[in-house]
């Protein structure tokens, strides 16, 4: 009985790896990446109308942040501009919103901070693996787009990064549904202090229905336009037009 279910067990493991390489290989067959594109589009139509993108992300107590929340991705911006905003406080920092809006604004650390705000505890899930608890307060992003009178032909919001990979500025973007979100805020303030660098300083989107990376730190500008095909290599973010991450990383 032993020896067949070990018997079976590693028939199993053989076969798995098979089709493991099996994947890999036809993975990385361009024309089957095309095809592996229209599936992924389906399966985001399907979560769409299967999922409540309204809904809010669970919230947590005070006492469930996590002692240790890890920096990841890039922990600093390294350009000689960030430095000087770093050395004065950010105190000549400005957030400029522009794009599809009829008024663009251009606002200091201070204007966003005197703005009306919102405090949430929630978890962050890192597509890596990881996860941590922190508690975010900023000002909602709707409030910002409608302060800006964002335009009837926008569908996309996107977030320039003060940051850079190799010379390029880390970038993401969201859509209207999700920059609506109640939970959506550009937050200034994680676990009661001023964001650390290390967090995305001064102001870091926080969009709760969604996976880490969508999580832009060191946002600089928020842009309103009514296509992503202008933006980078056209797929919404840094990591969906340089590593196939998906753009919707709803969870
Ligand atoms: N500007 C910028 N934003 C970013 C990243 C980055 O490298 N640069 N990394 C992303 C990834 S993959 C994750 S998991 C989170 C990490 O946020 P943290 O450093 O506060 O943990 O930020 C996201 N936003
Ligand atoms: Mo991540």
């Amino acid at each position: 009985m032993i020896a067949r279910r070990k018997l079976i067990g590693s028939i199993g493991a053989v076969a798995g790896g098979l089709l493991l390489e099996g994947c890999d290989r036809i993975n990385s067959w361009p024309a089957t990446q095309g095809l592996l594109d229209l599936g992924e589009r389906a399966t985001m139509k399907a979560q769409r109308i299967v999922v409540d993108r309204g809904a809010l992300a669970p919230e947590f107590a005070m006492g469930d942040i996590s002692p240790v929340f890890r920096v990841n991705g890039n922990g600093t911006a390294r350009s000689p501009e960030y430095a000087a905003m770093v050395a004065n406080n950010f105190a000549d920092w400005r957030l400029a919103i522009d794009g599809l809006v009829a008024k663009p604004l251009s606002l200091s650390l201070a204007q966003l901070q005197a703005l009306p705000k919102r405090t949430q505890t929630t978890r962050h899930d890192c597509v890596e693996g990881w996860s941590a608890i922190a508690q975010w307060t900023g000002v909602p992003l709707r409030l910002l787009l409608q302060g800006a009178g964002l335009s009837g032909a926008a569908r996309y919001i996107v977030f320039h990064c003060a940051d850079d990979f190799g010379g390029t500025p880390y970038y993401e973007s969201i859509d209207l549904i999700d920059a609506f979100h109640p939970q959506t805020i550009l937050a200034w303030a994680m676990n009661g202090k001023p964001l650390e660098i290390g967090h995305g300083a001064p102001l870091r989107l926080r969009v709760e229905r969604a996976l880490g990376y969508k999580q832009a730190k060191y946002v600089m500008r928020i842009e309103a336009v009514a296509s992503l095909a202008g933006i980078g290599r056209g797929k919404g973010g840094y990591w969906e037009d340089s590593n196939r991450y998906q753009w919707y990383a709803g969870i």
